[in-house]
């Protein structure tokens, strides 16, 4: 699996599968969320709410409407609580729940926002290392199932710290 960070707009990448930082409700809201809905069209907010939501760590897959992508899988990350909640396996729980979720899809090529770095305050730092780590996981675990996984640093320094964990290899 190739594993690359790219800087930008997830709504613009061209991949099979790009990843929502949604909340529980699945109807849509601020930061990539709202992005994605935007970009998405009407469509896509119809489509999820026939999903009857979804958990902290868990994620569901809609159509890409009029995205570039074929898909998009929303995944729920948690609300940074200082630490001791849960939080870094729930946040590992995104990232492996929607890979398997698009390879159920058929997909081959995945994009993924920092879920969670925004409204829900997870430290970016350390959000990035569980990102950087759970997605290579999986490849190791599930060899030739996806081809590409792209991280989508957007805000502040996120894509010298990605590729900074990506050379450490
Ligand atoms: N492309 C890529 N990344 C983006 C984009 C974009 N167009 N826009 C923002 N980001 P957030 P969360 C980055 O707040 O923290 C929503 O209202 C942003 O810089 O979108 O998981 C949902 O409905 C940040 O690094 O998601 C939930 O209620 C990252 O995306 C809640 O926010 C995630 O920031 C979820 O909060």
């Amino acid at each position: 699996m190739i594993l690359r960070a790219w800087q930008g707009d997830i709504t613009m990448l061209a991949v099979d599968a790009i990843v929502n930082a949604a909340n529980e409700a699945l109807l849509g809201g601020g930061g990539v969320d709202g992005a994605i809905h935007l970009a998405a069209g009407p469509g896509l907010l119809d489509e999820c709410r026939g999903l009857g939501g979804c958990d902290t760590g868990e994620a569901k897959p809609t159509g890409g409407h009029d995205l570039l992508a074929h898909w998009v899988v929303h995944t729920v990350g948690p609300v940074w609580r200082g630490g001791g909640h849960g939080e870094a396996v729930l946040l590992g729980s995104c990232y492996r729940r929607s890979l398997e979720v698009a390879v159920g899809l058929g997909a081959r090529s995945v994009a993924f926002p920092a879920i969670s770095t925004g409204v829900y305050g997870y430290p970016r730092e350390a959000a990035a290392r569980i990102a950087v780590d759970t997605v290579r996981a999986f490849g190791h675990d599930h060899p030739g199932d996806i081809y590409e996984v792209t991280l989508v640093a957007f805000a502040g320094d996120d894509l010298a710290r990605y590729e900074e964990l990506l050379a450490a290899g």
